[in-house]
């Protein structure tokens, strides 16, 4: 492409992180950032009694309160750049600036609050972007096969349903590197727009 050197501006690519609280959103982005992720993290007050379910996390003490951001190189040529959206419902107003060109999303669950990927999934279901759906493994949490999972929640057969551990680089990554390929795929296809923010 005239113009452009592939050794030193990597395209930037914007990918959220989403899912319900405690879900492992921000442990997710810290896990795999090559910068000093951005959190704010802020602890959890008396206005989220009755409001945000703890149930499962109950030793949670602070919570995302605007968003998390993170940076990884994929190669030479790709920088993704993650923004976790905060967990608590009445941030979710949040979600709308968030999501602004951001060309794909991972949804993580948690098989013991599987309903609290919900509103993630209506949510980036009606995104003119692809998603991919990752149970986070926690310990003691009952296992189930993706197509179990896929099944619970209604997926269609071709959203990606993944495990992975929100701790663990190499989980992480891989996780990210199943979206990029749906990300390529989508903005490939016939009729779809070949819009990459350059970075
Ligand atoms: N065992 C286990 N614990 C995890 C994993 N991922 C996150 N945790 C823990 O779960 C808790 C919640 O993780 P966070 O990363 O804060 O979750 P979050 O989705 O950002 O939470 P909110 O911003 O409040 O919605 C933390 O204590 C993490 O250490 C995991 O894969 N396995
Ligand atoms: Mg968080």
């Amino acid at each position: 492409m005239p113009g452009r050197s592939d050794q030193t501006v990597p395209l930037a690519v914007k990918i959220v992180v989403s899912g319900g609280l405690g879900v492992g959103k921000t442990t997710f982005i810290a896990a795999v950032s090559e910068i000093e992720p951005l959190d704010t993290e802020a602890p959890i007050t008396q206005v989220s009694v009755g409001v945000d379910s703890l149930d499962g996390v109950e030793s949670k003490t602070t919570t995302t309160v605007a968003l998390d951001f993170g940076r990884i190189r994929l190669g030479p040529a790709i920088a993704l750049y993650l923004f976790g959206t905060p967990g608590q419902a009445r941030f979710s107003f949040l979600w709308d600036d968030l999501v602004e060109g951001a060309l794909g999303t991972v949804v993580l669950a948690d098989t013991r609050r599987i309903e609290d990927c919900y509103p993630a999934l209506d949510y980036f279901e009606a995104q003119d972007a692809p998603f991919v759906l990752a149970v986070n493994r926690f310990d003691g949490a009952e296992r189930f096969e993706p197509d179990e999972v896929r099944e619970a929640l209604g997926l269609r057969a071709e959203i990606p349903v993944l495990e992975c551990d929100a701790r663990e680089r190499g989980s992480v990554r891989d996780v990210l590197g199943v979206l990029m390929d749906r990300v390529i795929g989508f903005r490939a296809a016939p009729g779809r727009r070949a819009a990459v923010a350059r970075g």
